[in-house]
C-alpha cells in the first residue's frame, strides 16, 4: 500500500490530502516583509491606503497619490524611474533575521514579487528583477542564506503576487503601463512582451522559487489566471521527495479552491475557526509597505501586538505581522522597537503561545480573558487587562485539587480556590505589575 507516499497529482482531490504542517500550526507568530520598488516613494494617505499600492494609486486622478506624485517627482517621472533608487545598499540580511528571531517569530515571509512585477530574486524568465536592476543582488537568496545560517530555527516563506498590474501580457488593471497625466504608454522595464502570462512567466517563476530556494511556505496573492494545480503538486512532491524532505504549506490565494490555511487581512475571525488560519497586518495602521508619512505614534504599540497575538492564538490562528523596510534595506527604528518589545513578552510567556492549541472556548469576553492549552500538560489563562487582587475565571477551567497555579514570570506558586464553580486566583501585588501587556496564569 502506497498510501501517504504516492506523489500528489494536479487535481483538487489529490491536493486536498495536504494539510498545514505541524510547524505552521505551532508557530503562531511570523514576520511578513513587504519590500519592493514601492519602498522608494513609500507614500500613501496615512491609515487609509496601502503604500505598496502606489503605482496603482498614482494612476487615478481622484486618488491623493496622483497629485502627490506630480508635486514630488513631476509628470514625466514614471514609476519604473524609481527602480534605480531601490538600492538595498544597507541591506544586512543577518541583522534582519536576528531581529525576527529576537521578536520571537518562528517564520518569515518576504514578498518575492508584489503586484508591481519586480522580482527580488534572480529570475531567468525576465530582466525585471533585483539582480539585473536596482539593487543588483539576489535579495531572496541572501535573506534565506542568512536565515539558515544565523537563525536556523526560523521557517522561510515567500509571498508571490499571481497577477501584475500593468504586465503587457496580462494587465490586471486593464492596460499596459502609461503616464497617468498624459496617458502615453511607458515601458514595462526589463520585460519583453509576447509571453503566455501563465505558461511562460507566472508558473516558471513559481517553479524557480520552489526549486531554487526551497521555501517552506508560499503565500500566493490575488489568484486569477494560474496553473496552480500543477505548480502546487510539483511544490509538494519536490518537498516530499528531497533527500531531506521538508514540510511545506500554501495559503488560499493561488486561484484554486485548495488551500492549507485562510488569510484574513487587517482583521481576524471573531471566534475559533478549527481549519488553520493566519491573520496578517502591518505594524502600520493600514499599510504593508513602508509609508514614510506615518508618524511613529500611529504604529501599533507592543501591547496592541501582544493582545492581538493572544486573541488570534486563542482562536487557532497565527499572526503574520508585517514590516516595510526602506529602499536602502534598513528597517525603520519604530518597527525594530515594536518587534523587540514583542519578543521580550514572548520570552517570558512564549510557552503559553507556541505549540499550544485552542480550548473549547476562546474567551471569557467581558473579563478580557483568553485561553490556550498544552494538551496533557498545562492550561493557560491570559488576562488582557491588569488583574485585581483576585482573578475570577468563570469559564469551566479544568482545574483539580492539588493543581499548581503560577503566573509566568513570577517565581512563586499562587493560592487559589474554587468558589461557586469559578476558579479564583489570588494575585499578589508583585505579580500585578503594570505594563506587562498580558498576564498569563498557568494551571498544571
Ligand atoms: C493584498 C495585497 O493587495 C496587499 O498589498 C498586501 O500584499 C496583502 C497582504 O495582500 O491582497
Amino acid at each position: 500500500l502506497t498510501l501517504g507516499t504516492a506523489d500528489y497529482q494536479p487535481t483538487e482531490t489529490s491536493l486536498s490530502a495536504h494539510q498545514a504542517p505541524y510547524w505552521f500550526q505551532g508557530a503562531k507568530f511570523g514576520i511578513f516583509i513587504h519590500w519592493g520598488v514601492y519602498a522608494v516613494p513609500a507614500w500613501a494617505p496615512v491609515g487609509k491606503q496601502y503604500a505598496e499600492w502606489y503605482w496603482d494609486q498614482m494612476q487615478d486622478p481622484n486618488n491623493p497619490t496622483y497629485a502627490y506624485h506630480r508635486t514630488t517627482y513631476g509628470e514625466d517621472f514614471a514609476y519604473d524611474d524609481f527602480i534605480p533608487r531601490f538600492t538595498a545598499e544597507k541591506f544586512d540580511p543577518r541583522a534582519w533575521v536576528e531581529l525576527f528571531r529576537d521578536a520571537g517569530a518562528q517564520y518569515h515571509v518576504l514578498t518575492s514579487k508584489h503586484h508591481e512585477g519586480f522580482a527580488l530574486w534572480d529570475t531567468k524568465v525576465s530582466d525585471r528583477n533585483a539582480v539585473k536592476l536596482g539593487p543588483r543582488r539576489d535579495l531572496v537568496k541572501e535573506l534565506f542564506e542568512a536565515s539558515r545560517r544565523y537563525a536556523p530555527k526560523l521557517h522561510r516563506g515567500l509571498y508571490f503576487s499571481m497577477p501584475e498590474w500593468f504586465n503587457p501580457d496580462n494587465p490586471w488593471m486593464g492596460h499596459a503601463p502609461r503616464n497617468p497625466y498624459t496617458l502615453e504608454p511607458v515601458p514595462y522595464t526589463g520585460y519583453s512582451a509576447g509571453k503566455d502570462y501563465v505558461r511562460d512567466y507566472q508558473a516558471p517563476q513559481l517553479l524557480e522559487l520552489i526549486h531554487g530556494y526551497d521555501p517552506e511556505l508560499i503565500w500566493c496573492d490575488i489568484g486569477g489566471v494560474n496553473d496552480s494545480l500543477h505548480v502546487l503538486a510539483e511544490y509538494f512532491n519536490h518537498a516530499k521527495n528531497r533527500a531531506r524532505p521538508i514540510d511545506v504549506t500554501v495559503n488560499n490565494r493561488s486561484g484554486i479552491a485548495f488551500h492549507d490555511f485562510t488569510t484574513p487581512e487587517y482583521t481576524t475571525y471573531e471566534n475559533t475557526v478549527v481549519a488553520k488560519w493566519e491573520s496578517s497586518r502591518g505594524l502600520d495602521p493600514f499599510s504593508y509597505g513602508y509609508n514614510s508619512a506615518t508618524p511613529d505614534d500611529a504604529y501599533m504599540t507592543a501591547e496592541e501586538v501582544v493582545h492581538s497575538l493572544v486573541d488570534i492564538v486563542s482562536k487557532n490562528g497565527n499572526l503574520l505581522l508585517d514590516i516595510g523596510p526602506r529602499a536602502d534595506g534598513t528597517i525603520p527604528p519604530i518597527m525594530q522597537t515594536r518587534l523587540r518589545e514583542t519578543g521580550a513578552w514572548l520570552k517570558v510567556n512564549g510557552e503559553a503561545i507556541y505549540d499550544t492549541t485552542y480550548w473549547s472556548r476562546m474567551a471569557q469576553l467581558g473579563d478580557d480573558l483568553r485561553f490556550t492549552v498544552r494538551p496533557g500538560q498545562a492550561f493557560y489563562i491570559h488576562s488582557l487587562a491588569r488583574p485585581g487582587a483576585k482573578l475570577t475565571v468563570e469559564a469551566p477551567v479544568p482545574v483539580r485539587g492539588g493543581d499548581k497555579v503560577t503566573m509566568l514570570g513570577h517565581d512563586r506558586p499562587l493560592t487559589w480556590t474554587v468558589s461557586k464553580g469559578a476558579l479564583v486566583i489570588d494575585v499578589p501585588e508583585t505579580a500585578r505589575k503594570s505594563g506587562q501587556h498580558v498576564w498569563v496564569f498557568k494551571v498544571e
